[in-house]
């Protein structure tokens, strides 16, 4: 059994659980899956050195035959990702809201699993697509497996699971060439989403730099539908779900994803997995918004309808716990590939609501596992096991584990004495909350759900002009993709229902005129007959914004520099003084640094020490890091004119980002064009011959946007 690392893992039930099936090699002699052990693993028998191979070689058999099954189907959605072990510990009992074991007693800390991942690409695609992120949290309870299975967006394109095929075919490579790989720009998605209008709020956020995030570890979570809590006396409020992310939240720009999709296509898995190696463990906090059940109509929207929020500032986010992600997998197949996530996995206390999408994915997630994993013994994956104790009488299967003994497999029965029991509510036993439901079988949707404008007007009301660029540049390259002008044409005439400047801008980019929308426009939902009914509210004048919804005015961002990447370009003869004291200070604040030369191996200082590189010019790229800086000292001059380092440093200032120069630094940053260019106009991220302090200030700005305008 595997030590554990640290005091968190000793007492973690879920790493103990784990450990049941962790296996190490170490030390052990090479054996068959029979045990046999193993006396030549490099050649197969065969009659004769140069002869045919033997149909008995048993061993080469079965090497061969488990290689040939090695893969499984990947998820159909959300098959790239990343995950990491952690907890949850509640700040203070939430008993007055919800009966949940795990969110009553702030000394408990519930093991978790999270899995981040993107949702168009395949098992292999770039983690910088521009895509919304899954961000699914199992907590291992002792009442059970209560998964969350959430995005890092709050909203979604859709009202109805009906429409959740449709809308992955149109997004997923279209299916006579199998392309664009891991992209929305394209003829199918945007034809989908021009038809559309319920989609135009997550259109908004899909557009927005929230879809190309710095980090997984500094994006927030959303539950995205309404839950509820219940508590011991069976009173229900309403809950949304949200993520807040101690790092705060972040994002790259789109120039920038691209380029690093071409760099290196792990970036986010690589950032989560080294943090988490090197004891950066990123944390987030659990907040809730809570609404009684009296106040379900109160709104302007619809509770059950995924493509609205509710704006902070209607109910604000109450804080109740905090998530920390300490231990990396040991294996991405056996825990990342084959976890199994269920928004239908609950613990008493925590229920559903009648949102159709909601209700639509109940079905989705055991069926896909089906095939997915093969076989309805997929809970006993270790990854997916409950710690809670699971007796029932569920028997067979394939690849079944668990060995029932006894001869009874049936409920109610004597010669088991009645065993497994049932449990009474008191006894932990789940109830489904006692919702009262009188109606009509129909498939409509209700007149509630028919406003798909306002909030995303909102939303762009409530970014700032940086972000509000990017949005509209951001639908100018999508909509560019599009090769069919009727589609482009009609996103723009949805567009202007949002915002007439939108509309405008992005018509411009796409050298076409803002038409009228056309009208009916639910073209793809409800029978002819009903159109009436289906019909969506024409677009009310928004005025109103708010600052949960940027991520620049967002409050959850923190001048922290803790886990930036700071590249230093060196060479020989560089100045040890200058590269120690900046790396310390940096350092001593969290952040990472690499050094970067012409060359790997060892760089000389002036002061005749060695310096260790990390990455060469021809591996590294300004878009891999957070900042630049060049120390001082007499060999630094080289940098000048290498091709490199001027697109090193061009790229760092086009992306906004923090250029450090000292001295002889200095002297190259400035000979760099675009630096020149920027003159006496230089913003305050470019911070030459100032001292560590000033740098590490302009860190914590994290981005000098002004600078995007001259560019
Ligand atoms: Fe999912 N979704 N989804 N989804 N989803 C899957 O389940 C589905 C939806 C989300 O890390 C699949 O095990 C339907 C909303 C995440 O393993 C599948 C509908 C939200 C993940 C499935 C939705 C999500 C999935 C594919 C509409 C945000 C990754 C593999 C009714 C709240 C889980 C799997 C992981 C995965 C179905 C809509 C989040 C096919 C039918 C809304 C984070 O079952």
């Amino acid at each position: 059994m595997k030590k554990p690392t640290s005091k968190t893992e000793g007492t973690d039930p879920k790493f103990q659980d784990l450990q049941k099936n962790t296996s190490d090699a170490t030390d052990q002699f090479m054996t068959t899956d029979q045990g046999l052990k193993i006396n030549d693993d490099n050649n197969s028998l065969k009659a004769g050195e140069r002869g045919p191979s033997l149909l008995e070689d048993f061993i080469l058999r079965e090497k061969i035959t488990h290689f040939d099954h090695e893969r499984i189907p990947e998820r159909i959605v959300h098959a790239r990702g990343s995950a990491a072990h952690g907890y949850f510990q509640v700040h203070e009992s939430m008993a007055q809201y919800t009966k949940a074991g795990f969110l009553q007693d702030p000394s408990i800390k519930t093991p978790v699993f999270v899995r981040f991942s993107t949702v168009a690409g395949s098992r292999g695609s770039t983690d910088l697509a521009r895509d919304v992120r899954g961000f699914s949290v199992k907590f291992y309870t002792a009442e059970g497996n209560y998964d969350l299975v959430g995005n890092n967006m709050p909203v979604f394109f859709i009202q109805d699971a009906a429409k959740f095929p449709d809308l992955i075919h149109a997004v997923k490579p279209e299916p006579h060439h199998e392309m664009p790989q891991a992209a929305s720009a394209h003829d199918t998605f945007w034809d989908f989403i021009s038809l559309m209008p319920e989609s135009m709020h997550m259109i908004m956020w899909v557009m927005s730099d929230r879809a190309i995030p710095r980090s997984l570890r500094m994006m927030e979570g959303f539950g995205v539908h309404t839950f509820r809590f219940i508590n011991k006396n069976n009173e229900s409020h309403f809950v949304k779900f949200h993520w807040k992310p101690k790092q705060g939240t972040h994002s790259v720009v789109w120039d920038e994803a691209q380029k690093i999709s071409g760099k290196n296509c792990d970036f986010h898995r690589q950032d989560l997995w080294e943090a988490i190696e090197s004891g950066n463990f990123p944390e987030w906090e659990l907040g809730v918004q809570l609404i009684p059940e009296a106040d379900e109509h109160k709104f302007a929207f619809d509770l059950l309808d995924p493509t609205k929020l509710v704006p902070e500032e209607e109910v604000p986010v109450t804080i109740i716990g905090t998530m920390v992600l300490n231990r990396n997998p040991d294996n991405f197949f056996a825990e990342t590939e084959q976890v199994a996530f269920h928004p239908g996995h609950l613990v008493p206390g925590i229920d559903f609501t009648n949102d159709p999408l909601l209700q639509g994915r109940l079905f989705s997630y055991t069926d896909t596992q089906l095939s997915r994993l093969g076989s309805p013994n997929f809970h006993e994956i270790p990854i997916n096991r409950s710690v809670a104790p699971t007796h029932n009488n569920q028997r067979d299967g394939h690849m079944r584990q668990e060995i029932n003994t006894g001869r009874v497999s049936y409920h109610p029965n004597s010669l088991g004495g009645g065993c497994p029991f049932q449990a009474k509510m008191a006894e932990g036993g789940f109830t489904s909350f006692n919702e009262r439901i009188d109606a009509k079988k129909v498939r409509e949707r209700s007149e509630s759900f028919s406003d798909h404008f306002s909030q995303a007007t909102l939303f762009f009301n409530s970014q700032t002009e940086v972000e509000k660029g990017h949005i509209i540049k951001a639908l100018r390259f999508e909509l560019g993709k599009v090769e069919t002008e009727a589609i482009r044409v009609r996103m723009v005439g949805l567009l202007s229902q949002i915002d007439k400047t939108l509309a405008t801008k992005v018509a411009a980019g796409l050298g076409i005129a803002v038409p009228a929308p056309a009208f009916p426009m639910n073209h793809g939902v409800g029978a002819d007959d009903d159109f009436e009914k289906h019909e969506p509210k024409k677009a009310e004048q928004v005025t109103k914004s708010s600052d949960a919804l940027t991520i620049l005015r967002n409050p959850t961002v923190t001048p922290s520099i803790a886990t930036k990447q700071i590249a230093f370009l060196c060479a020989d003869e560089v100045s040890g003084a200058s590269v120690v004291s900046y790396k310390n200070a940096l350092e001593r604040k969290g952040a990472v640094v690499k050094i970067i030369a012409p060359h790997l191996g060892f760089i000389k200082t002036e002061e005749g020490k060695k310096i260790k590189v990390d990455q060469s010019l021809l591996i590294a790229a300004s878009v891999l890091f957070d900042a630049v800086f060049i120390p001082a000292g007499k060999g630094i001059k080289q940098l000048k004119g290498i091709k490199e380092v001027a697109e090193f440093i061009t790229d760092t200032y086009k992306h906004c980002k923090v250029i450090g120069g000292e001295d002889e630094g200095a002297l190259v940053i400035q000979s760099v064009q675009a630096i020149m260019e920027a003159g006496k106009n230089a913003d305050e991220g470019i911070v030459l011959n100032k001292d560590t302090t000033a740098f590490v200030k302009a860190l914590g700005k994290h981005r000098f946007w002004e600078r995007e305008e001259a560019v």
